[in-house]
């Protein structure tokens, strides 16, 4: 295990924030209900520069609490952040000398947001990450993907990544140091400028991790699609980004909000299968992340509270789960953690093809420690357990094993 990637593969759970001018228009602009995620508002409703920009003459989040944030972070079980320092709209969330598109200098609100919750996070003991949109900005005319203000044909997308891009990576990773996390987006388009690229975040902060959507295999892992979890173990380091509903930055009329235990069960599959998972809160206008989802990360949190060990500081093991069978199992040394998310109304938790794979001494709930009897059935291994289950959402069932 690479020392950089260390404390991020033990951590396995972060908090993505999505939050910017986009949270102001809430997916709504002219007062229709713009389809597409609430960050992409610029583009799916084609607004121009000139009108979007007024949006910052707008942005005084007066309930921003930087601290609040990251103690809910702390209180979900999350070991990281990672907010959008500068999404595709161009707009800075931090004090950028490079241009006068920011919070602190366009805005009635003129604080550093990203200053402020770096801070914050640290205070609590959790590591901080900035996500930098390097290819998309809708806002420079060189930076890529605003075909409705500039022409294609006319943008110097190398000067924009070279002179702008690179210099505001620079820029965070020395005035917010230290960053643990430099999240890129979207891929970059050439290799080149993406070695480029890490080469600058190496040279200037070799600890911070690349993520992987710096493209062309140069990150220090890989980034599934959004939601997309694997259907089976994958190898190396990995992470999803997950929402709370179905958009990443605030949306005033999605409230499909993701139930506690379907976020409990999706986080343990995905570390089942080496995976972190970075779960989003998208932050309205005022600077409150909306209740409804931090009550659900405060039920996370208190999940984890008690069957933490079964997932922090965790590895996938020796046994593979069935994609379709009704648990999961992660491992530490001398032990697998039997993740029952559908509890067996026979009585018999099957762990299928166990066999030569672990040898076990001693079977019990991770909750009270209650022993339990097991036996072998071919290939698989088959403990009694109790009618009741533990938990409702995910009851742990501990191995003690030689794997
Ligand atoms: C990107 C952004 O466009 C989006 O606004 C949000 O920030 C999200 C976390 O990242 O969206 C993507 C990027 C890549 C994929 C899907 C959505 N992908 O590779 O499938």
């Amino acid at each position: 295990m690479s020392d950089r990637m260390r404390w991020w593969a033990e951590a396995k759970f972060g908090m993505f924030i999505h939050w910017g001018l986009y949270s102001i228009l809430a997916g709504v602009w002219r007062g229709r209900c713009v389809p597409g995620v609430g960050e992409w508002i610029m583009r799916n409703a084609r607004i121009p520069v000139r009108e979007y920009e007024k949006l910052a003459r707008r942005f005084n989040p007066v309930k921003f609490d930087a601290e609040e944030w990251a103690r809910l972070a702390r209180e979900a079980g999350m070991r990281y952040v990672v907010f959008t320092a500068k999404h595709h709209d161009g707009f800075c969330m931090y004090d950028s000398e490079y241009t006068g598109y920011t919070v602190v200098k366009a805005t009635p609100f003129g604080r550093d947001v990203l200053g402020e919750l770096a801070d914050a996070c640290r205070g609590e003991g959790l590591r901080f990450g900035a996500y930098y949109s390097q290819t998309l900005d809708w806002h420079h005319p060189d930076g890529m993907g605003n075909d409705w203000d500039y022409d294609p044909g006319r943008k110097d997308f190398a000067r924009y990544f070279r002179e702008y891009a690179m210099p505001q990576v620079e820029e965070i990773l020395t005035k917010y140091k230290p960053v643990a996390v430099m999240w890129f987006d979207i891929g970059t388009p050439t290799p080149e400028l993406a070695r480029e690229m890490v080469g600058l975040v190496r040279r200037v902060s070799p600890d911070t991790i690349v993520s992987g959507r710096i493209g062309h295999g140069l990150g220090d892992y890989a980034e599934m699609g959004d939601n997309e979890i694997p259907r089976g173990r994958v190898e190396g380091y990995w992470e999803v980004p997950v929402t709370l509903n179905d958009t990443w930055g605030f949306k005033s009329y999605d409230h499909n909000w993701k139930s506690p235990g379907r976020v409990i069960q999706m986080f343990v599959d995905v570390v089942s299968k080496g995976g972190n998972m970075l779960l989003n809160v998208g932050p309205t206008a005022e600077g409150v992340i909306p209740e409804p989802s931090a009550e659900v990360l405060r039920a996370v949190g208190r999940w984890l509270e008690r069957c933490g060990e079964s997932v922090y500081g965790t590895v996938p093991g020796p046994l593979d789960a069935p994609p379709d069978a009704p648990y999961r199992c992660t491992a530490k040394p001398g032990r697998v953690y039997v993740h029952v998310l559908a509890w067996p109304w026979d009585g018999e938790l099957r762990v299928f093809g166990a066999r030569g794979r672990v040898e076990v001494s001693r079977a019990y709930l991770l909750e009270g420690e209650r022993e339990l009897e097991f036996r072998w059935d071919g290939d698989d291994l088959v403990v009694a357990v109790p009618d009741r289950a533990p938990d409702p959402v995910d009851s742990v069932v501990v191995l003690e094993c030689e794997w």
